[in-house]
């Protein structure tokens, strides 16, 4: 059985973490794998959204900790080396890839499953979904960009807590408190979140992109080099196909179809 199952749906690719009976934790298989299945959805230009969800009752609970068990006379695997050559990877392989990444949180999502959730764009839990930066309870730091995240989405008083205390907090709480777009109903979640992945997939490619770029990297920029970058970029998209779409579209009153280019 393989634990990352890839499905392109027309404009859109589903990957689903797969190993249900550990919560759908990170092996090192499994890593290499997913790191894979999003590298080919950056560089497939047919691809224009991605949706990341688990399968079974947990979204995915971060490192698997039996790969971890402690053993008299082995030396500790190196950190720095999974971090650089996986997680680190994967965060960013998402964060910049040029169309939107969904996720779709089906349960639990603990450690770097609960901060792989945070760096995709748009996130929608079922309402018994849990978040927990379980790090801290087994003597780590957040990694996968969670201590980067949090504190912008939930403010610095709740991150701190949620960090220091290890305790889960629910897809409702989450969503109330703007780490997740949205909490839906458990037998809800795939149709609302195909529908999303369709919709996005349909929209202008190349601006999603482009706002993309401006939302990441404006938490780090000053007005002044945040307003020059907008500027090029909607200089850029100013001469795109869609855009000349979507203004016809508008002014014949009809549905634009976006090609992405
Ligand atoms: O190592 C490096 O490279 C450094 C990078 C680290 C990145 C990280 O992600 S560190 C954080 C690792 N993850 C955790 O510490 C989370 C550990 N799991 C939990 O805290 C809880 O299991 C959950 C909050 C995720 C879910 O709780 P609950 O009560 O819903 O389920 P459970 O009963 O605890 O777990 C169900 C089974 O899954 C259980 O196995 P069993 O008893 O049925 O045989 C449990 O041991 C297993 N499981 C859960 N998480 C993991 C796991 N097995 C291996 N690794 C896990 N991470």
């Amino acid at each position: 059985m393989t634990s990352i199952i890839t499905e392109t749906f027309g404009r859109w690719t589903r990957i689903t973490l797969n190993r249900p009976d550990r919560l759908n934790s990170f092996t090192d298989e499994m890593k290499e794998e997913l790191l894979g299945a999003v590298s080919s959805c950056s560089d497939d230009g047919d691809c224009r959204a991605v949706l990341i969800t688990g399968n079974g009752r947990g979204f995915c609970a971060g490192q698997d900790l039996e790969e971890r068990k402690p053993m008299d006379g082995v030396e500790a695997p190196s950190f720095k080396n999974t971090l650089e050559t996986f997680y680190n990877p994967l965060t960013l392989a998402i964060r910049n890839m040029e169309k939107p990444v969904i996720c779709a949180v089906n349960g639990v999502a603990a450690g770097a499953g609960a901060n792989l959730a945070l760096a995709c764009d748009i996130v929608i839990a079922v309402r018994s979904a849990k978040f927990v930066q379980a790090f801290t309870n087994i003597g780590l730091v957040p990694d996968t960009g969670g201590s980067w995240f949090l504190p912008r989405l939930v403010g610095d008083a709740r991150a701190r807590a949620l960090v220091m205390l290890g305790l889960p907090v629910s897809a409702e709480e989450a969503a109330n408190w703007g780490m997740i777009w949205q909490a839906v109903d458990d037998d809800k979640l795939e149709e609302i979140s195909t529908s999303l992945a369709h919709r996005l997939a349909d929209r202008p490619t190349l601006a999603l992109a482009r706002a993309k770029a401006l939302l990441n990297n404006g938490v780090t920029h000053s007005l002044e080099k945040h307003l020059a970058e907008e500027t090029e970029a909607q200089d850029f998209l100013g001469r795109s196909q869609d855009y000349a779409e979507g203004v016809n579209a508008f002014l014949n009153k009809r549905t634009p179809n976006f090609t992405g280019r």
